[in-house]
């Protein structure tokens, strides 16, 4: 009997129009991986931008909250989704 581990729940924190986070984007849906997309202010002294920097070390968008991962840098992220998905 073989067991599947259900998949993470994943987080983008994006702004709309930024080229990285589309990229991003894309990747996750070519791997048909679901995810919530949370626009984030330009201000870095928003406070959500600076608890994204905290957790990710990553001063930009896009950075992904995989599980209880974050994860910066538009291409580490990719990597990370072909190595895990
Ligand atoms: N090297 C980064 C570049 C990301 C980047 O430049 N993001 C811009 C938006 S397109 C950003 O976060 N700008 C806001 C800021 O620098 O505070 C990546 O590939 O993820």
């Amino acid at each position: 009997m073989t067991f599947k581990m259900p998949p993470p729940k994943i987080s983008l924190f994006q702004f709309e129009s930024c080229p990285y986070c589309e990229k991003v984007r894309r990747k996750l849906k070519e791997k048909n991986l679901d995810f919530e997309k949370i626009n984030v202010l330009l201000s870095r002294e928003n406070p959500i931008r600076k608890d994204l920097f905290k957790k990710s070390g990553v001063l930009t968008v896009p950075v992904v909250k995989i599980g209880e991962k974050y994860i910066g840098e538009s291409q580490r992220i990719i990597y990370y989704l072909e190595e895990k998905f």
